[in-house]
């Protein structure tokens, strides 16, 4: 990192987000202003998934997202004020919600950014008092200002992200970002309002000795993911679920670990979504240091084809998700060896 970057802990997001955008000449401060209206929607979400159990958010909406999962309340809350911040901030054309079939366009159509949102991860955990979490990805729009942003536009492969971040609605409230110049962590203070850096330029340990993996699939898991959580046990490592990736994925950034959500016979690609989950995480997690592989190659160079894609995911430390395609492609060889015999 740039030494000129380095801000000290207790910077206010704001004041952090603005000094960012002088270090870079020529910068409009669009995409500055685009990441603040993300940080108030999540303060927005943020008081409602306080005061969860008193007003009436929790529990099922009484429909399902276009994936056929069954839709909770504060989803749907979420995913209206994230795009009603997003729509109102005017810097978007375009945005995709794991919550929406369509893309949502905006009508800021001179809008040069395209956003991918997670409105609220972790479903499962919303009426039990468990982190959730939001997660992002801002893309450059590829079309021609003016005009509608369009589907090429978000369709784009994770390498090309220009910034990607989650908040975790924890035992405190944090958000975590990139602009691709490494990562850095807020601390929300609620009684002030304000996200404060508390985390500067986070990395990821190496290795480590946590698994999260939610092993209730194993029957059906790909071979090599069987072979390495043997490994795991045999090397006496911890696991670790949540159920909630932006938890499950924090806890082993700080510490050190990987997540392996892999294909099951339930959802034969995984169940993770590239755009509004993958891509996302996988960003963070290089910029820290870490890796994300879908088992066999990087995230991010996976070529999108539909909105709702899905992905297996393996992602956190490098030797870790090294470690893990390597028993991905023992067992294909063993299998080859097999079927050529
Ligand atoms: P969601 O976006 O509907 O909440 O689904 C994603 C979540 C992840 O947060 C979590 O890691 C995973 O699904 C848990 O799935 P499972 O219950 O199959 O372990
Ligand atoms: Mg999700």
């Amino acid at each position: 990192m740039n030494d000129k970057l380095a801000l000290p802990v207790g910077t206010t997001l704001d004041r952090f987000i603005m000094r960012k955008q002088e270090d870079f000449p020529f910068a409009t401060g669009e995409l500055s202003q685009l990441l603040r209206d993300i940080a108030l929607a999540a303060k927005i979400v943020n008081r409602e998934i306080n005061r969860a159990g008193l007003i009436d958010v929790t529990g099922a909406y009484g429909q399902q997202n276009v994936q056929g999962e069954e839709q909770q309340k504060l989803d749907v809350i979420a995913n209206i004020r994230f795009i009603r911040a997003l729509r109102n901030g005017g810097e978007v054309c375009t945005i995709i919600s794991e919550e929406e079939d369509e893309i949502i366009h905006t009508g800021n159509n001179k809008g040069r950014y395209i956003v991918a949102i997670d409105p609220l991860d972790g479903s499962s955990n919303i009426d039990v008092n468990v982190s959730i979490g939001t997660i992002f990805s801002i893309y450059r729009r590829l079309s021609e200002s003016g005009e509608e942003g369009t589907m090429e536009d978000c369709l784009q492969n994770g390498t090309h992200q220009i910034a990607a971040g989650y908040i975790v609605y924890g035992s405190s409230t944090m958000l975590v970002y990139t602009t691709g110049h490494g990562v850095n962590g807020f601390t929300y203070e609620p009684s002030l309002g304000e996200f404060f850096l508390s985390h500067p330029n986070m990395t990821t340990p190496k290795t480590g000795t946590i698994y999260s993996c939610n092993e209730g699939g194993y029957n059906s898991f790909p071979e090599g993911i069987k072979n390495y959580l043997s490994f795991c046990k045999e090397s006496g490592y911890s696991g670790r679920y949540i159920g909630s990736l932006v938890a499950d994925f924090h806890r082993n950034l700080i510490k050190g670990g990987v997540y392996i959500y892999p294909a099951t016979a339930k959802s034969p690609k995984g169940k993770l979504r590239l755009l509004y989950e993958c891509n996302s995480l996988a960003f963070i997690a290089e910029q820290a240091g870490g890796k994300a592989s879908d088992g066999t190659g990087r995230i991010m160079e996976i070529e999108p084809t539909e909105l709702h894609q899905r992905s297996s995911l393996v992602i956190g430390s490098a030797e870790m998700v090294d470690k893990v395609e390597e028993f991905m492609k023992a067992s294909v060889k063993a299998a080859d060896t097999v079927t050529a015999n």
